[in-house]
């Protein structure tokens, strides 16, 4: 497995997981595909060397282009997608162009050039899970049924779908992940723990939904690096893997945890909009990622990756800034 393509290498967690094998597997070259939308980023890639990491921007609908980057490659790893459940529920086209027809597109290519194939998903197609009750719930397996809630979780859902059926009727030697919520550097600022953080250093009060009793299992995006390597390199053709790290935190406690590293008081944020339709919980039973491929999560401390995370956006203020207030004016249109 010498030449990787990673579609949407530019966004979040692919740039994180270009950087791991860019550190941590020397013989490997990478090819980032990625259309550069909003959330993709060319400068999340800066400083890699221009030897083993080459940026093509493009569309991973665009049969002609993916098809021509899939016959000289060795694998795919697809992070390409639209991500974010607020805008799916703006407008659901560009999540059912890019999640599905752009899934649909590099499987087809990966059929004609026999090419090994990774979807990264997310547990969100499971649907929710109700808050624990004195400590006590369950939580996502494999064998979960799907139920997505919001579009953009309907679209993974059917992207997950469609790599199953091609691996049952094409042979497609292809694996899936479904991975709890990211957290850490070079994550956009709509999402959750960045928007609250940026909005601390700009000078602006952090924003929960509803009653910020919602749960979600936190995992830090280089653990989800190296279980995505693992799966890529010793995973079982067809299996799903779920990838998770037993970080299950309301949204309350989080905010909570963010004011008190960044010396804010307690009570300094908003109560906003609730999503509609949001999920309630979500965990993960990563028994089969720790059982069969021995991985285990390197950050198990939260407080300790929330606070690099703060770091990080402390001392990068050119990554975020210039998108700062075009964000915040979405959401403030949005009520939100
Ligand atoms: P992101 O929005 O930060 O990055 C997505 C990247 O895909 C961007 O660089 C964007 O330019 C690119 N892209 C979008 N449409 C494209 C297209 N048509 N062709 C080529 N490139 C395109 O998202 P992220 O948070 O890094 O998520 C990456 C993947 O991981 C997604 O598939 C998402 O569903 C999944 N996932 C995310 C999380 C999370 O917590 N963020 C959790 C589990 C799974
Ligand atoms: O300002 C906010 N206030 C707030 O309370 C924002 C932006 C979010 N929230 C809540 C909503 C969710 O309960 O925080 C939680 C996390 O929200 P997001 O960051 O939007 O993430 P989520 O909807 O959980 O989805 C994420 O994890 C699964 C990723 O965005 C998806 O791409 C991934 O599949």
């Amino acid at each position: 497995m010498n030449n990787l393509l990673v579609t949407g290498g530019a966004g979040f967690i692919g740039a994180n997981f270009v950087r791991y094998v860019v550190a941590q597997h020397p013989a490997v070259h990478v090819t980032v595909l990625d259309k550069l939308t909003y959330a993709g980023n060319r400068t999340n890639l800066a400083g890699l060397p221009a030897d083993r990491v080459q940026l093509v921007v493009g569309d991973i609908a665009d049969a002609a282009l993916v098809n021509q980057l899939v016959a000289h490659t060795d694998a795919v790893v697809n992070y390409a997608a639209e991500s974010h459940n607020d805008r799916s529920l703006q407008d659901a086209d560009p999540f059912i162009q890019t999640n599905i027809v752009g899934t649909y597109t590099l499987l087809q290519a990966c059929r004609q050039f026999d090419v090994r194939y990774h979807q990264i998903s997310t547990d969100e197609v499971y649907g929710d899970l109700p808050l624990r009750q004195n400590g006590v719930g369950a939580k996502f397996t494999p064998t979960s049924r799907y139920q997505p809630s919001s579009p953009y979780s309907a679209s993974k859902a059917s992207a997950d779908l469609l790599v199953q059926a091609w691996v049952r009727s094409f042979g497609l030697r292809a694996t899936i992940s479904n991975c709890s919520n990211n957290y850490g550097p070079y994550q956009y600022i709509e999402k959750f723990i960045p928007r609250q953080i940026t909005n601390i250093l700009s000078g602006r009060r952090p924003k929960l939904y509803g009653n910020g009793a919602n749960v979600r299992d936190w995992i830090h995006v280089t653990d989800h690096a190296r279980a995505v390597w693992e799966i890529l390199t010793r995973g079982q053709i067809g299996v799903t893997y779920l990838v998770g790290a037993n970080g299950e935190r309301s949204n309350r406690d989080v905010l909570a945890l963010i004011l008190k590293l960044m010396a804010q008081p307690a009570d300094d944020f908003d109560w906003v909009k609730d999503r509609p339709g949001h999920d309630v919980r979500y965990a993960i039973d990563a028994s089969r990622l720790r059982d069969e491929l021995g991985w285990r999560p390197a950050v198990t401390d939260f407080e300790t990756g929330l606070r690099q995370t703060i770091a990080w956006y402390r001392a990068h203020p050119e990554w975020w800034q210039g998108a700062k207030a075009t964000v915040e004016a979405d959401y403030r249109r949005n009520g939100q």
